[in-house]
């Protein structure tokens, strides 16, 4: 049996970091046209390092909550396999554990230069003018999604999905695509489908079965009752 799990920005609120879209979420406090664009970078990349180096010591300060770890626990007692595909850009899933962990919109940790596109390891604080060690042009970028740019792994994922058993959407408000569509495509394949968030996402009416409330309560139960019915 093999289980693939979508997580978003919620999984991590209880860790303390931010989401995007609730009240007092990343979105409300910054312009998204202006930071998570590659038209933002280009006009202003002191911005975007600033805000992205924020989130890196963010993301440094915080530790994996009880959600994050019941996915790893998941992961090692599970016979079948389990694959996390997260939009999150965080590495609180590997801190928890979890080693199958795709990240469909990049990571924290990495650097990539828009010039030659070599990646590598980010430093804690990233400047506009960091030669890239491979080209040397000083046009490093975070190695970040931004809207309008192609998530990473997309074929990798949709073949996943299509193949699971089970397809898990958890903290995540199904603003963003191509990742709001994943339950459409696994419905599609006869994929049976849940979704574990505080609240109905936007595509909560897509799930065969939605369960609301705080990640840290609903995922650990939710991970016991699979074990069991492993048993
Ligand atoms: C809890 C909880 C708790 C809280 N417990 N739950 C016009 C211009 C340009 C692009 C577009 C356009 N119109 C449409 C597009 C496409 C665009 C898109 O979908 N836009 C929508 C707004 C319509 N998508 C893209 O551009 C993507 N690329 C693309 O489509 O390429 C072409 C393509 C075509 C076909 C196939 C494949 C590709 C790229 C998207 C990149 C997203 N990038 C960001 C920022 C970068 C990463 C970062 O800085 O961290 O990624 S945006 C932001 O949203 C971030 C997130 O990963 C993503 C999703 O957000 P998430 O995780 O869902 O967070 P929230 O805040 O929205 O929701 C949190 C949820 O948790 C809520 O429901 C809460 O209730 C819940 N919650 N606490 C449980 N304790």
């Amino acid at each position: 049996m093999k289980i693939v799990i979508l997580t978003g920005a919620g999984i991590s609120a209880e860790s303390g970091l931010g989401t995007f879209r609730d009240v007092d979420g990343l979105w409300t406090q910054y312009d998204l046209e202006e930071v998570a664009t590659p038209e933002g970078f280009a006009r202003n990349p002191a911005l975007v390092h600033e805000f992205y180096n924020a989130r890196r010591a963010n993301c440094l300060n915080a530790a994996p909550n009880a959600a994050h770890t019941a996915l790893a626990r998941l992961e090692r007692e599970f016979a079948g396999e389990v694959l996390i595909v997260t939009q999150n850009v965080d590495d609180l899933h590997e801190r928890a554990g979890s080693r199958a962990v795709w990240h469909m919109h990049g990571d924290l940790a990495g650097a990539l230069c828009a010039a030659c596109g070599f990646r590598w390891d980010a430093p804690k604080v990233m400047t506009a003018g960091d030669p890239c060690p491979d080209c040397g042009a000083a046009m490093t970028r975070p190695d970040i999604v931004w809207f309008g740019e192609m998530p990473y792994l997309m074929d990798e994922i949709l073949a996943a999905l299509v193949s699971a058993d089970l397809f898990v959407s958890i903290g995540t408000s199904g603003n963003v695509y191509p990742a709001a569509g994943f339950v459409e495509v696994a419905a599609q394949a006869g994929v049976a489908t849940l979704e574990l968030n505080l609240e109905a996402s936007d595509v909560a009416s897509g799930f065969d079965a939605t369960r609301q409330g705080m990640a840290s309560d609903l995922v650990p139960a939710w991970v016991a009752e699979v074990l069991a019915q492993a048993v």
